[in-house]
């Protein structure tokens, strides 16, 4: 169960942050609106909401999840492959100080985002991307076996258009998978049920289960029927404008 959710306003320069999604310039006020909307259904979700204010230092610092893991145990601060985004972190810490006693930090030459890092009910997907290297991938997996849990690697770079290990899987609990039919045939996954995205329904692998109910973006009525199929209650959540700056729903809270 969660029962809290970091998350962060966006700033007026968001539109300055990293992208490569070529789907044109996010508006500001329409991010807004979808930023309170997804911090809504949040709260409908049971979770009690840390809203940070807005940073224009760095403008990719509404996507907080690629900052920090959040378990049960311990959090992990992440080192972000972006260098923009690297400074992040030391903005984050003392709010998840407020949260957590155990509190672990990746260091260089690892690098890692938030987004790479699945938790599958204790068991956590680690994506070796763009983003995230060997080195900061090992890293991660060393501090989670010391912690209790288990770990898996799972190489993205292969997979075309895919920015963050969760741009393409999510877990919908239970030992349910949500995945693109690039990763579907992974070793890594072979002992879940594997939910398989439909081609053109890429971005909507990105969905967030919270407590009872999935958080899904819209528009990706294929994927809304799978999850619908498996008896999972649903909120649909506009994303655009967070798609045009390659931002999934996982990556706007850090959930725990
Ligand atoms: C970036 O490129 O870092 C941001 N514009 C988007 C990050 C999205 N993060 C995520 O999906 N976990």
């Amino acid at each position: 169960m969660f029962t809290r959710a970091i998350v962060k306003t966006p700033a007026e320069n968001f539109s300055s942050g990293l992208t490569t999604a070529n789907l044109g310039q996010p508006d500001f006020s329409t991010a807004l609106l979808q930023h309170e909307a997804y911090c809504q259904a949040l709260r409908k979700c049971g979770l009690d909401l840390t809203e940070l204010p807005p940073d224009p230092n760095y403008p990719d610092s509404t996507f907080v999840e690629d900052t920090a893991i959040l378990t049960e145990r311990c959090a992990i601060l992440t080192h972000p492959g972006a260098p923009s985004r690297q400074g992040e972190v030391s903005e984050i810490r003392p709010t998840i100080g407020q949260f957590y006693n155990r509190i672990h930090t990746l260091t260089a030459p690892g690098t890692l985002d938030g987004g790479d890092i699945c938790d599958a009910d204790g068991h956590f997907f680690i994506g070796i991307s763009e983003r995230t290297n060997e080195e900061g991938a090992r890293q991660l997996a060393d501090l989670l076996l010391q912690e209790g849990y288990t770990a898996s690697f799972v190489d993205v770079r292969p997979v075309p258009g895919i920015l963050h290990l969760k741009s393409g899987m999510a877990s919908l609990g239970d030992g349910t998978l949500l995945l693109i039919k690039e990763l579907a045939d992974h070793p890594a996954f072979e002992n879940y049920q594997r939910v398989i995205v439909p081609a053109g329904e890429t971005y909507a692998a990105n969905c967030v289960r919270v407590n009872d109910t999935v958080l899904m973006a819209s528009g990706f009525p294929q994927v809304g029927n799978l999850v619908e199929r498996l008896g999972i209650p649903r909120l649909v959540l506009d994303m655009s404008e967070f798609e045009k700056m390659d931002g999934g729903l996982s990556c706007l809270s850090l959930r725990f």
